[in-house]
């Protein structure tokens, strides 16, 4: 059987060679993005089975993330080969200071942007106990939202678990009334909330991590992870149960961008292993810890061997 099936727009992901803006510089290098991808990537990595269900347009950048997720043993049975529409793709700025770098997207109209609810994955559906869902799907296009929407009902009504993480892009979303409204709707069919500080502020209009986690626990989620950055992360569960992971440090920050997916990994990995909170907490700080140090948003996640290695350090 299968352990995940998660769902999203896989992107090329063009990274710059040289510092400063994307308009001076000279090369980049190839590689993959697509928050879900990464979440699916991490996942594999560790030995879970894992479906993701997207669409691909039928040109290079296609085929060379297909070739990808095949590589990393990603069922791509639900993986589509739009005729008609091309693979999004985004470039990423090189970043010297440790900050975050600016993207640009070239997705709009893209072949995922036309996924819709004739996507659902019904070959692989009966064999899955979990459904991974972030915030960047519903805001890629009405039918990827009714997909997404879809997915996270029916896995609910059917008892298996669903986790979230919101991955706010405003820029995505028409306004962040919009955005914010339809996340949290999102949210409420979600067992596990995965939200940053800034971002479970931004939807909740709580400051503290105490505050946002009690807003998605009264709406029925079980566990709520708030992402503290280097501080670690906050957990809190619907028994009652409460505590801080603490950060892992880092010696050298190359980029940011990735390691809310590695902190997923870490959690869902843990969770449907059947540890506990806090070792999930722990286990989605010392990924994430791990993608800061690489360029590209996988390089860091880690193998079953290396995440055990990395426990004993
Ligand atoms: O979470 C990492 C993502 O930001 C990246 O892979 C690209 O999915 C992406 C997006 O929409 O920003």
């Amino acid at each position: 059987g299968l352990d995940v099936v998660t769902v999203g727009e896989a992107m090329a992901l063009l990274i710059a060679q040289q510092a400063g803006a994307l308009e001076t510089v000279q090369s980049f290098a190839r590689a993959t993005a697509g928050a879900e991808l990464n979440v699916a990537v991490g996942l594999a990595r560790l030995g879970l089975r894992v479906a993701y269900v997207s669409r691909l347009g039928d040109d290079s950048f296609g085929r060379h993330l297909r070739a990808f997720m095949a590589r990393e043993a990603i069922d791509i049975g639900h993986v589509a080969t739009d005729p008609l529409q091309p693979t999004g793709f985004m470039l990423k700025s090189r970043v010297t200071d440790g900050g975050d770098p600016s993207i640009e997207y070239y997705r709009r109209g893209s072949a995922a942007s036309h996924l819709g609810p004739q996507d659902f994955p019904f070959a692989a559906w009966h064999r899955v106990r979990h459904v991974h869902l972030t915030g960047i799907s519903p805001g890629v296009s009405e039918s990827l939202r009714e997909l997404v929407f879809l997915m996270a009902r029916t896995a609910r009504q059917e008892g298996r678990t669903v986790s979230f993480d919101p991955n706010l892009r405003p820029r995505l979303w028409p306004s962040e009334a919009a955005m914010r409204d339809t996340l949290n709707a999102l949210a409420a069919h979600a067992d596990w909330v995965l939200p940053g500080l800034a971002e479970g502020r931004l939807l909740t209009g709580a400051d503290s991590p105490e505050g946002i986690a009690d807003f998605y626990l009264a709406r029925g989620t079980r566990v709520v992870i708030v992402k503290l950055g280097p501080a670690g992360a906050y957990y809190a569960d619907s028994q009652g149960q409460c505590g801080t992971a603490a950060g892992v440090p880092v010696p050298c920050v190359v980029d940011t961008v990735g390691a809310g997916d590695g902190f997923a990994v870490g959690v869902i990995s843990a969770l449907l292993e059947g540890r506990p909170l806090a070792e999930a907490a722990r286990r989605g700080n010392r990924i994430g810890a791990r993608v800061v140090q690489f360029p590209g948003d996988c390089d860091g996640l880690p193998t079953r061997q290396e995440l055990q290695l990395e426990a004993l350090r």
